[in-house]
Order: C-alpha cells, then sequence, then structure tokens
C-alpha cells in the first residue's frame, strides 16, 4: 500500500513518497534513496542518531546520511533514537526517511544504547542529530574500516577543523582540553578529543565494548573500552559546524558524570594512590617521631599519624573492592589487584594480618595498663606506644571484617553460555529418570555450561 506524505521538516512543500509493507517495508523518495535495503536484507551501513527536541535539524541530518551512505556504494540505514521529544522531531525525522527508535529514558547513552539494540548494519555510525557533525562525511570515516581492517575510527574536531561558533570558548579552551587530558593519563591514551561525537565502528567492536553508561560519559566510556578491548583506532580528522537549535549539555553536571566515570573507572588513582601515600605518610611519620618527647601538640601528631594509618589502609581495602568494580566495568582486562581478590587470596591475607594487628594491638593494650603506661603527661614513647597499640587493635579489627566483605568477590557470577546472560546459581530442573517412580534433579545443560 502506498502512502504519501509532505516533507513538513525541510521548509518546503516536497512530497515523499513511502511505500510501506508490512515487515518488508522501504521508503522511497527525495530523501529515502534507492539502495534502502528490505528489512529481510543485510544492511551494512546504520546510522544511529540521539535525538532530544531537534526539530530544526534532525531532517538535515537524516538527509545527509542518505547521502553520506550512498556515496559509499553501500545499503545501508538511518536510525533516529528519539528520547522523548516533545517537539516535531519524530515526524519530520520519519518523513526524512529515518527509522525511529523510541527511548523514554532520558540520556545521550540512554539514547544509543537504543538505537545500538535496532542496528543492523555490519558497520555503526554515531553523531548528533543537531548538524554540528557532516553526515555526508560518512565515506572518510568507513574508509580506515572497510579499506584498512580498522575496528574504530573516532573523528576529531581538534585535528579537523572547529568553525567559528561551534564550540564555546570554555568548551574550546577549559573542557574538552582538560577531560581529555584526564582521559588520556588515567588510561595512558593518546586521544585527541575525547568529546567528538562523530564515530564509527563495527559491530563486533560494539559488541565487545559491551557499552553501559546511560548519560554523557558514554562518550568515554566508548573511549575507555575500545582501548580495553584492545580495538584498533584511528582518528580522522573532521569538521565541527555550529549546531542548529538549543544545547542538551548541561555543561556542570555533565563534565561531573565524565569525570565521576573516569575516576570511578580508574582506582589506582582514585583508591590506591591515596591509601598507599596515607599509610606511607602514617607509617614514616610514626616511626620517626616514636622516640620524640614534648607536649601536648605531639601527643595530637602521634594520633593524627595514626588516624593516616587507619583511613590509608581503608583506602586501599577500598580499592580492592573497587578494582573488581572497575573490572567488570571495563571489560577485565585492566586491573591485577581484581585477581588478587576475586581469587580469594586478598581476603586470606587480610584476615591473617588483622589477627596479628588485633591479638598484638590488645595485648600491648594489656601489657600498658598492667604497667601503668609510664607517664602519659608528656609525648614520649609511652604514648607512641598507647597510640600504636589502640592502631593496632582498630586495624586489626576492621581489617578482620573488610577481609570477610572482599571473601564475597570470589563467589564468582556466572555467565549462561547460550542466553550469554549472567546467573547467580544453576538452575536445577527435574529430570524424569528412566525408573517411572523416582525423580532425577539434573543441572539445566544451559545453566551449567559456565565459564
Ligand atoms: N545532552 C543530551 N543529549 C541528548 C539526550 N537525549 C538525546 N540527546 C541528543 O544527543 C545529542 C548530543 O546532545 P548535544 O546537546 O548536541 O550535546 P553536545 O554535542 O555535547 O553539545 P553541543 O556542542 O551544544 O551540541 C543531540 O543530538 C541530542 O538531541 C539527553 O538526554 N541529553
Ligand atoms: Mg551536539
Amino acid at each position: 500500500m502506498d502512502e504519501r506524505q509532505a516533507d513538513i521538516g525541510l521548509g518546503g512543500t516536497r512530497q515523499v513518497e513511502r511505500r510501506t509493507g508490512g515487515a518488508d517495508r522501504r521508503m522511497v523518495g527525495t530523501d529515502a534513496p534507492d539502495n534502502v535495503p528490505r528489512a529481510t536484507e543485510a544492511v551494512e551501513i546504520s546510522v544511529v542518531m540521539p535525538c532530544l527536541n531537534e526539530e530544526g535539524s534532525v531532517g538535515i541530518c537524516v538527509k545527509k546520511a542518505w547521502e553520506g551512505i550512498q556515496k559509499t556504494g553501500r545499503t545501508g540505514e538511518v536510525i533516529v533514537a528519539d528520547n522523548g521529544s516533545t517537539d516535531r522531531s519524530v515526524e519530520i525525522a520519519e518523513a526524512a526517511g529515518a527509522r525511529i527508535v523510541h527511548q523514554p529514558a532520558r540520556g545521550y547513552g540512554n539514547a544509543y544504547l537504543a538505537g545500538f539494540a535496532e542496528a543492523r548494519g555490519s558497520i555503526i555510525v554515531m553523531g548528533d542529530a543537531d548538524d554540528s557533525y557532516d553526515f555526508t562525511a560518512i565515506p572518510e570515516l568507513v574508509a580506515p574500516i572497510i579499506e584498512q581492517g580498522h575496528d574504530y575510527v573516532h573523528g576529531s574536531r581538534l585535528s579537523g577543523q572547529i568553525e567559528r561558533g561551534a564550540m564555546s570558548w570554555s568548551h574550546r579552551h577549559i573542557g574538552n582540553p582538560v577531560l581529555t587530558s584526564l582521559l588520556n593519563a588515567l588510561f595512558k591514551l593518546r586521544v585527541s578529543d575525547a568529546h567528538s561525537g562523530f564515530r564509527v565502528f563495527t559491530r563486533d567492536a560494539l559488541q565487545q565494548m559491551d557499552l553501559q553508561c546511560e548519560g554523557m560519559e558514554f562518550a568515554s566510556e566508548i573511549v575507555i573500552k575500545a582501548a580495553g578491548a584492545n580495538l584498533n583506532v584511528t582518528e580522522v580528522p573532521i569538521t565541527y559546524h555550529p549546531r542548529i537549535g538549543e544545547s542538551k549539555l548541561n555543561s556542570i553536571s555533565d563534565a561531573w558524570r565524565h569525570i565521576r566515570f573516569l575516576l570511578l573507572s580508574s582506582p589506582t588513582y582514585l583508591f590506591l594512590v591515596p591509601g598507599l601515600l596515607l599509610l606511607f605518610a602514617g607509617l614514616v611519620g610514626q616511626l620517626s617521631l616514636f622516640w620524640a618527647t614534648g607536649g601536648v601538640p605531639l601527643i595530637v601528631a602521634k594520633a593524627v599519624l595514626a588516624v593516616a594509618v587507619l583511613s590509608g589502609v581503608q583506602v586501599l581495602v577500598l580499592s580492592l573492592a573497587a578494582s573488581l568494580s572497575a573490572d567488570r566495568l571495563l571489560l577485565g582486562r585492566m586491573y591485577r589487584l581484581s585477581a588478587w581478590v576475586s581469587s580469594g587470596a586478598a581476603a586470606e591475607a587480610g584476615f591473617v594480618a588483622g589477627t596479628v594487628f588485633a591479638l598484638v594491638g590488645l595485648a600491648l593494650l594489656v601489657y600498658g595498663s598492667v604497667t601503668q603506661w609510664g607517664a602519659l603527661n608528656t609525648a614520649g614513647p609511652a604514648v607512641s606506644v598507647l597510640v600504636l597499640s589502640v592502631m593496632l587493635a582498630l586495624l586489626g579489627i576492621t581489617l578482620l571484617f573488610d577481609s570477610l566483605f572482599l571473601s564475597f568477590f570470589e563467589i564468582k557470577r556466572r555467565r549462561d553460555s547460550q542466553t550469554g546472560k549472567t546467573v547467580d546459581r544453576i538452575a536445577l530442573r527435574p529430570v524424569r529418570s528412566k525408573n517411572r517412580n523416582t525423580i532425577v534433579v539434573r543441572t539445566n545443560p544451559a545453566a551449567a555450561a559456565v565459564e
């Protein structure tokens, strides 16, 4: 059945002929070209764009995306992942030849994840629906994948061109360079423009990256996971144009989401390094002041150094737990510490150390109270021993509980080899044996075949 629809989005009275045929629907018209594959045909290039109230630009972007696909001579599709637009974005995008995927859960990452889930292409192109990226440049971005076998191509505005008015001064000279440098430093990368939104990757690369972030930090997640998955990545210079319509970016909260994600993905710098510094400062300070005598300020100094040791150890324990979360987040390839935790060895070591510290600390306290501690009115070795014994007792007791906590991570989650879903326990299902009167409980073979 044929239907006619006015192309209201692109400012004219142009008519878009739209032929629908159930599952075998294809679009033909001025905006959707002839090489649109049928629903059952293989798609080579999927262009996915997230959209939140972009009525002024989404039609232009879809049209340019079709032009870009056509220039490659390959089959393609254009998917607009609508994030609950309240303007005419959906209607305009559809008229321009896009397939609409609705994502009611707000967020840049959420919108993309919904769009990617529907994409059929073996090559996936992503870019904003605000006309800041030129989708007619698709051939240049897919070329490294098609011709050189790269997995992921990152469009770089900083090694390309940023048109006047396209990016604010603060984003150009502060936000972008600071966040890009932070990402490069934490993950030992050399990306020139971490927040460019124009990127291309293969379907296989998408699967390997296992993307999860819901908001703007999704942009950082892709870069980090591409590196974590050892993808063959290259950058291509692109031109960044002034966007049409209002920006959906919230500079402060979105920057914070990026920073928080980068730090959480990098427990070495967030927990391990500060923990080691606190522990080191506390231990060295205590040792150097052990025999020192003096008044109240010295007593306070000895107590503060004990606090540094205690908090340092707790932050180190956090680093162990965080390394596991980061490991899951980052495809399980980056942190050696997490292997130590998940093998149970960290919990065992903590348990032994905790027991020793607690016993020594408590013994010192008992000894001190029996021998009356010596003179405590001035700081001297007696105060050092008191501080040390309280510190050790506290450290030992908390370490014992920390170790129990860490031992939870030894219990592995299992992955169902057939569905790919994570399962917490092997499902049991009753199986009738040859002997009709007995029921044999056998593990579900799908869930039993675990990694
Ligand atoms: N920020 C944001 N963008 C969304 C969301 N949902 C969909 N989008 C789309 O994601 C793309 C990126 O948002 P933009 O506002 O362009 O963010 P940006 O490119 O960092 O900032 P500009 O340089 O001002 O364009 C646009 O196509 C939005 O319409 C959302 O919840 N938040
Ligand atoms: Mg944009």
